[in-house]
């Protein structure tokens, strides 16, 4: 299978949890490299363009508080069905529903403190990454 990109987010209460050592690792251990990495603070705009597709939903407004609430790592992550792979080891977004092992069943504090981002589809990872990242940011491995 092709190699695939997939966009991640370590969210404002997993780095204030000075996890992001602890969520690389996992990352890696699952056979996706890192080829793009920082930290930023966003801005409500940037929260709420990110989010759009969610905007008549009633948890934005608290979504887009949350996400602006602290800084975020943002990573780009390469790797065989990369996508797929990443929203396995996330698991659930609700925390309670997440299988035993996965970030959020590990780290998450609830549905909306739920420490990771991933992209649902490579549609929307080819989105996430173009908003965040430049081509020239981006380190593809060639080992
Ligand atoms: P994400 O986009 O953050 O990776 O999460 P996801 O795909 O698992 O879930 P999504 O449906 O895209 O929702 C985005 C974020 O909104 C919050 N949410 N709250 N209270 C609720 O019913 C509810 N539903 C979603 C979550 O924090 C979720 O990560
Ligand atoms: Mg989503």
């Amino acid at each position: 299978m092709a190699l695939e990109r997939t966009f991640s987010i370590i969210k404002p209460d997993a780095v204030a949890k000075n996890l992001i050592g602890a969520i690389y690792q996992r990352f890696e251990a699952a056979g996706l490299k890192i080829v793009a990495s920082k930290m930023v603070h966003l801005s409500r705009e940037q929260a709420e363009g990110f989010y759009a597709e969610h905007s008549e939903r009633p948890f934005f407004k608290a979504l887009v508080g949350f996400m602006t609430s602290g800084p975020v790592m943002v990573q780009v992550l390469e790797g065989e069905d990369a996508v797929r792979r990443n929203r396995e080891i996330m698991g659930a977004t609700n925390p309670a529903d997440a299988l035993a092992g996965t970030l959020r069943a590990d780290y998450a504090n609830s549905i909306d403190e739920n420490a990771v981002h991933g992209s649902d589809a490579p549609a929307s990872a080819a989105r996430e990454i173009a908003y965040f990242f430049s081509d020239e940011e981006i380190c593809p491995r060639t080992r």
